[in-house]
């Protein structure tokens, strides 16, 4: 299988440790859709990152559908259970993260792709805002001792972790430890595994 993308993408990096830690062996295409748009295009016409090829040719798109494709392929696999209330509240805590995340990189673009006229701050706030607002749910999430790590990991510790590394670097002000110690410390704990270590963001 071939994974596309930079690790520097959550969406990516969270696929990628998702399989180091499944075990499941991967080729990695290193292209940036900032840079190397017309190669990504042919894996995925709409030029947007994580893309998984699977053996057959098949080319996935979206995360949690690439996830899910790679959980199925490793019926031994302990990161999400196959039905009932763990899975969904585990999905759910993705999704909090998953969503903060497409604010994260919403607000990231915003300056970026605008000229410097056309960036309207209070857009920008409220993307900070709805960031803040998933992080004070996955806080909570982590007190009610929900993200156990280790070797009880489920995906939710795998896609918060990899979120809050992300939110962390680019909204600093936003992702703030001593507003967050237990998503801080979970991450710390996450960063210092070999699934993570083999998966670190690009330059
Ligand atoms: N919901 C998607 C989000 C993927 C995403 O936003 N990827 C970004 C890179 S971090 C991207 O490809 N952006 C290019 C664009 O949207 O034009 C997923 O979970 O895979």
């Amino acid at each position: 299988m071939i994974l596309v993308g930079r690790y520097a993408s959550p969406f990516v990096r969270r696929v990628a440790v998702t399989m180091q830690w499944v075990g499941i062996p991967y080729e990695h295409k290193i292209l940036s859709t900032a840079k190397d748009g017309q190669a990504i295009k042919q894996y995925n016409p709409m030029i947007k990152v994580p893309v998984m090829i699977l053996e057959n040719g098949e080319h996935l798109i979206e995360s949690t559908a690439i996830i899910e494709t790679v959980l199925e392929m490793t019926p031994s696999q302990r990161l999400l259970p196959v039905s009932g209330a763990a899975r969904r509240h585990i999905l759910q805590h993705c999704a909090i993260m998953t969503n903060s995340l497409d604010k994260a990189v919403q607000a990231l673009y915003e300056p970026i792709k605008r000229p410097a006229e056309k960036v309207h701050e209070p857009f920008l706030e409220g993307l900070k805002s709805q960031i803040h607002a998933g992080l004070v749910m996955l806080e909570s999430v982590a007190a009610r001792g929900d993200l156990p790590g280790d070797t009880e990991s489920t995906l939710a510790d795998l896609t918060v972790a990899v979120g809050w590394g992300f939110i962390n670097k680019t909204a600093p002000l936003v992702a703030q430890p001593q507003e967050f110690p237990l998503l801080a410390a979970h991450s710390a704990r996450c960063e210092a595994m070999p699934a993570f270590q083999a998966c670190q963001p690009e330059a």
